[in-house]
């Protein structure tokens, strides 16, 4: 037997003393009683117990890096998508069971209470989680790190179905409050916006001025990030915009009491609402201003902690501190820094323009062309015109002395290169500036790190050999396995040791254990017991009845076209079709479960959406198919839900075009917790079939090299429509009212859209896709043959720890090291 482990310390406090606590709360901090309070009371006084010691931890932290003043790492980011914290900052205390006992002993049932906790969602989908999995797995490894980005006073919109379609809905997730930030007006800062730049003689020296239009404060909120083990507390500081001034007194006076706030309003816009546009910019005004704004802030904040620490003198400033761009969204940062280097703090251009490649990093997550970011030459001038002379400068340094050095003469490579796009108007490429002032970039999985070395920026890489890495990325096994899965983390504490969540390697343990017939038994009744669970949440969300028997199929992340969640949609209409042709078609019963928000706008994306619960309503009240398909789309997922249906799923559908999905993380979150992928050869899926064996994954469709080739034949959707008699028939259902009866042709744009365009070649990989499906329905028949499998994969996922990523990130290219926090 291993020993028995535990990195987090329980800490010395019953469950009776916590208890005291929790009511002590409840009557001082919340001011009602026992009897009375609603269970969001209960929510509160919960957090404010918890609260004790994670604020103790914040201090702590916050002592030790002050006196040891270590290089520390910024994390930069527009979306930050927490999810709910009480049940991690539980775990990651080493409090949950005995907060659990003590909600008890009150007549209290822990998962009752947790769920009046409101998601965090900041953030639209992979880029944000991967930013609140880091900034956990930095607060686990005592990274001195700061996270930073957007207090949004609304986060991502919550979703609804009206008959069939998605509506928005605001999300208002700080309604009743949020008991885990505290405000620091002390640390506030003075944005400046608009206006224009003098240039100024003085002393036979030339300087630039800036005299802002306007001025709007930034407040910050710490939220804090408790580390696994509960030692190291990190925090996530958003940035609030406000009027500087409340009031303009002048037009108060003059008796425009209600104008008097007008201005206020608009400044307050700033950080009212995230983006909803995954993968896509928006090219608004108010998103520049939303970049710069936490940008600005959160460099100046930085700059006000090395003066507390060392003094005027910047000698140090790069040395101490590292700056990671979360894709291009804060790029911005990167003229900001050098205006207050040189036009501040007086440094010359060439030493302030290494120290700033020396502080910056890049993040690039998504090689579609269409979210490669590109701001109007016009609106970067009038919002900010003193960063558009730093960036004009930047890019004619760069390309008169690096690019002519290396390709002298060669203005074609100019073009490519030049951060300044030409055309009818002209485009700031932050792409370009961000590779420009990094010192590295790093894609999230290794096929995407090639690919953006050799498609994406090929040249700069010729002209800077080093600058490209890849860091795979990863998911926090305390929120993705410990937090979120109880029995299956239960089970494996009783074979490896407790502190795997911060040591995941030791899940290889359970490899010797795959083919053994007891532990498979108990893996796979802990699988059921989390479908008996999710039968429920089905129930509740949607009103349809399904069996925990069927295999839980599921898809879940933003849908968009690349994604492909169409493709699936297909194969499930093929499958019902084959079934009302022979009503003895052989296969397990199976449940096909969606989770997924279309960007507002995204026409095609809302009509997919449309067409699965169409579909989903037809094929769950068709009696002729005895139940053998269940289709559900569950309206709003979100991090919360995920933690839910994550543990109950089966198949794992990862089914992106090959080469458009840079990494993925839900497939690691799946994988992990014992799903059998269904996938393609992209992004991380490939690692992931590295891992866990390719016998224990279904891979199936076009690689990228296929896809090229075919795309330079000339792909012609409509072959594959004529030649495929299946494909065929279940394109052609979508055009009449089969599925919308008495109103034939509202699903005709799904498949206009496939048989005209198909701009992710879905038709291509149906025949492919289809017989993938059958190898998992094969495999899931033979029950010791599945468990196997699925025991493997949970074996074999700890490379997507995301603590291994930022030790990637650690050494690689920040060069930090942990610092762990003393009392
Ligand atoms: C990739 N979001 C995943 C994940 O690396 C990858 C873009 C523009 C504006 C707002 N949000 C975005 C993304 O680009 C995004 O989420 N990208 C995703 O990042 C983490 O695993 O493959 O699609």
């Amino acid at each position: 037997m291993p020993s028995k482990k535990s990195v987090a310390p329980t800490p010395a406090l019953t469950a009776e003393q916590f208890k005291t606590s929790v009511v002590k709360h409840l009557r001082t901090t919340l001011g009602t009683y026992e009897e009375k309070a609603s269970k969001q009371a209960w929510n509160k006084a919960l957090a404010a117990a918890i609260n004790e010691f994670v604020f103790e931890g914040v201090s702590r932290t916050r002592k030790t890096h002050a006196n040891v003043g270590a290089r520390a790492v910024h994390y930069l980011s527009l979306e930050f998508l927490m999810g709910r914290l009480m049940s991690n900052n539980l775990q990651n205390l080493g409090l949950y069971s005995v907060a659990e006992e003590a909600l008890k002993s009150l007549g209290l049932e822990i998962a009752d209470v947790l769920e009046e906790e409101p998601d965090m969602a900041l953030g639209n989908g992979g880029l944000g989680r991967l930013a609140a999995c880091f900034i956990d797995s930095m607060a686990t490894l005592s990274i001195p790190a700061v996270g930073y980005g957007i207090h949004y006073e609304h986060g991502l919109f919550r979703q609804e179905f009206h008959k069939g379609r998605q509506v928005e809905r605001p999300d208002q997730w700080r309604e009743f409050g949020n008991p885990w930030e505290i405000c620091r007006p002390e640390s506030a800062q003075v944005i400046k916006l608009y206006g224009y730049v003098e240039t100024v003689y003085e002393q036979g020296k030339l300087s630039k001025v800036w005299h802002p239009g306007r001025t709007i404060r930034a407040i910050p909120w710490d939220i804090p990030v408790v580390g696994y083990g509960g030692q190291n507390v990190n925090v996530l500081r958003l940035w609030e915009s406000r009027a500087d001034k409340f009031f303009d007194w002048d037009v108060f006076n003059s008796g425009g009491y209600v104008d008097a706030y007008s201005e206020s309003v608009e400044a307050e816009t700033i950080s009212k609402v995230l983006y909803p546009n995954d993968e896509t910019d928006a090219g608004k005004e108010l998103r520049l201003i939303q970049q710069y704004f936490f940008s600005a802030a959160s460099i100046a904040d930085v700059m006000r902690r090395y003066k507390a620490a060392n003094g005027e003198d910047l000698a140090n400033f790069a040395k101490l501190n590292a700056m990671q761009l979360n894709d291009t969204h804060p790029a911005i940062a990167i003229p900001e820094l050098m205006r207050v280097l040189v036009d501040e703090e007086n440094f010359a251009w060439d030493e302030a323009w290494a120290m700033t490649r020396e502080t910056f990093s890049y993040t690039n997550h998504t090689l579609l062309p269409e979210a490669l970011e590109k701001w109007s030459l016009k609106l970067i001038e009038k919002v900010l015109p003193r960063h558009m002379e730093i960036i004009l400068e930047i890019n004619s340094r760069f390309l008169t002395q690096e690019v002519e050095t290396m390709w002298p003469g060669n203005n074609d490579i100019k073009r490519k290169l030049s951060i300044v796009e030409e055309g009818a108007e002209q485009m700031i490429r932050m792409g370009n500036l961000s590779v420009i002032g990094s010192h590295t970039v790093n894609g999230v999985a290794q096929i995407h790190s090639d690919l953006v070395k050799k498609d994406l920026f090929p040249e700069f890489d010729a002209l800077w050999p080093n600058k490209f890495v890849n860091v795979t990325n990863g998911i926090t096994p305390r929120r993705w396995m410990k937090a979120c899965n109880p029995r299956l983390s239960a089970l494996i504490e009783q074979h490896i040791d407790t502190d795997w969540p911060r040591y995941l390697e030791k899940l290889t343990g359970l490899k010797p254990l795959a083919d053994d017939q007891a532990f498979q038994d108990s893996f796979m009744a802990v699988k059921h017991e989390n479908k008996v669970d999710f039968v429920k949440e089905i129930k509740t969300l949607t009103g349809v009845d399904v069996s925990a028997d069927a295999i839980f199929d599921v898809q879940i992340k933003r849908l968009h076209e690349y994604k492909r969640q169409h493709l699936n949609l297909l194969h499930i209409m093929a499958l019902y079709r084959r079934v009302l042709i022979d009503p003895n078609y052989d296969m397990h019963p199976r449940v096909f479960i969606f989770g997924a928000k279309a960007a507002p706008g995204y026409k095609i994306a809302k009509e997919i959406i449309f067409a699965i619960n169409k579909v989903a309503e037809k094929i769950n009240n068709d009696r002729r198919i005895n139940d053998k398909i269940k289709v559900v789309f569950l309206p709003n997922y979100r991090v919360s839900l995920a933690e839910k249906l994550i543990p109950a799923a089966d198949v794992s559908e990862q089914i992106s075009l090959a080469g458009k999905e840079a990494s993925g993380t839900g497939n690691m979150k799946l994988a992990l917790n014992g799903a059998i992928t269904i996938g393609t050869m992209d992004g991380a899926n490939i690692e992931i079939a590295e891992e866990a064996g390719s016998d224990n994954v279904v891979i199936f469709g076009m690689e990228v090299d296929d896809v090229v080739a075919l795309k330079n034949k000339g792909y012609h959707p409509a072959d594959y429509y004529r030649s495929n008699e299946e494909l065929k028939a279940v394109l052609d259902w979508l055009e009449g009212d089969f599925f919308t009866p008495g109103e034939p042709g509202l699903l005709a744009e799904v498949k206009r859209n496939l048989v005209e365009s198909d701009p992710f070649m879905v038709l291509p990989d149906f025949e492919s896709y289809c017989e993938a499906h059958q190898k998992i329905d094969a495999l899931y028949r033979d029950k010791k043959a599945w468990a196997k499998a699925a025991i493997l994969n949970t074996a074999s996922l700890a490379k997507f720890n995301s603590d291994r990523s930022i030790q990637d990130y650690a050494q690689n290219i920040w060069h930090v090291k942990g610092v762990e926090a003393k009392s």
